[in-house]
């Protein structure tokens, strides 16, 4: 079994230092590790972030795509090899500012893939203007005085998007967040996990010491994961109390399940496809 110190590769890691990223690093490498799964059964595609450097530094099979495109590109690679485990790294900007269109897409229509975002409430690499999941009050640079939008809550975007797994989980608790992505690999449809993830430098207020405070386990509340209700009522729940978890879980149709693609379209036998005349037509 591959150990999580088999995946580190020998590029260096440029996160800032402190930054919640090495927590979702650490996390998804022992998920890896504790469900067995092989490096070349793996594929990470990232968008464009701080969060998609991400890509060079697990050794697996990674591509770092473009800015708010990580599900295009996924979605191909699942469509061609669907043995694979394909797991999308998405930050907040990427993921309902730039490519806002392909999150609701991909989440209804149930490709068996895991979405992790990095969720910092910022945009980091470009250092530090509003993100769509920034509160109405929150002074940023390219904000000096807030914003009119009212902010996207993922967790809830996900579920009236027709997710069928949907978390939320905190880069300061690795176990936690190991024991959700692990949950997530394994589910049988699209996994949707919002990781809370301190920017240490650029977003001053969502700290680790603001969600430490905060976070509680839905696992010890006794919340019900097979309740849409119950888990949009549990999504708004952002102040005092922050709730971690698994919000909710139906299994249904997947996108390869519709399409009765009974084993990946790379193991057909090609040898008979004339693609001559079509080649022709597009010269
Ligand atoms: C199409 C396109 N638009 C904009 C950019 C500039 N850009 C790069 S990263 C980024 C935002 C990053 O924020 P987020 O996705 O939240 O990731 P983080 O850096 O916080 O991990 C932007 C706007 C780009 N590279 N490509
Ligand atoms: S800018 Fe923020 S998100 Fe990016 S590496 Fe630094 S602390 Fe992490």
């Amino acid at each position: 079994m591959v150990k999580p110190a088999d995946l580190k590769t020998d590029e260096v890691i440029t996160f800032c230092p402190g930054c919640g990223n090495y927590g979702i690093l650490a996390a998804l490498k022992n998920a890896v590790s504790e469900l067995g799964l092989r490096e070349e059964d793996v594929v990470i595609v990232s968008g464009v972030g701080c969060h998609g450097h991400m890509a060079n530094f697990v050794r697996v099979y990674t591509v770092q795509s473009l800015h708010g495109r990580p599900v295009p590109f996924a979605m191909g690679v699942k469509i061609a090899n669907k043995k694979l485990h394909v797991i999308v790294l998405s930050g907040d900007g990427d993921s309902f500012g730039e490519g806002l269109n392909h999150f609701i897409n991909v989440m209804r229509g149930n490709s068996n893939i895991t979405y992790i975002c990095h969720d910092n409430i910022i945009y980091g690499l470009t250092t530090g203007q509003r993100s769509p999941t920034a509160d109405k009050s929150m002074i940023t640079k390219s904000t000096p005085f807030g914003a009119p939008e009212i902010r996207i809550i993922p967790v809830k975007l996900a579920l009236v998007s027709g997710a069928t797994f949907v978390a939320r989980s905190y880069a300061g608790d690795i176990r936690h967040l190991t024991d959700i992505i692990k949950q997530g690999i394994k589910h049988e449809g699209i996994s949707f996990i919002d990781v809370l993830q301190p920017c240490v430098t650029f977003n001053k207020i969502n700290t680790f010491d603001f969600y430490n405070k905060r976070v509680y386990k839905l696992e010890k509340a006794r919340h019900n994961k097979k309740s849409l209700a119950s888990a949009l009522k549990k999504a708004e729940e952002w102040g005092d109390k922050i709730p971690i978890g698994v919000f909710y879980q139906e299994r249904r149709e997947t996108f390869d399940e519709f399409f009765k693609q009974k084993q990946p379209l790379i193991s057909r036998n090609r040898s008979k496809i004339d693609v001559s005349k079509t080649l022709e037509e597009h010269k």
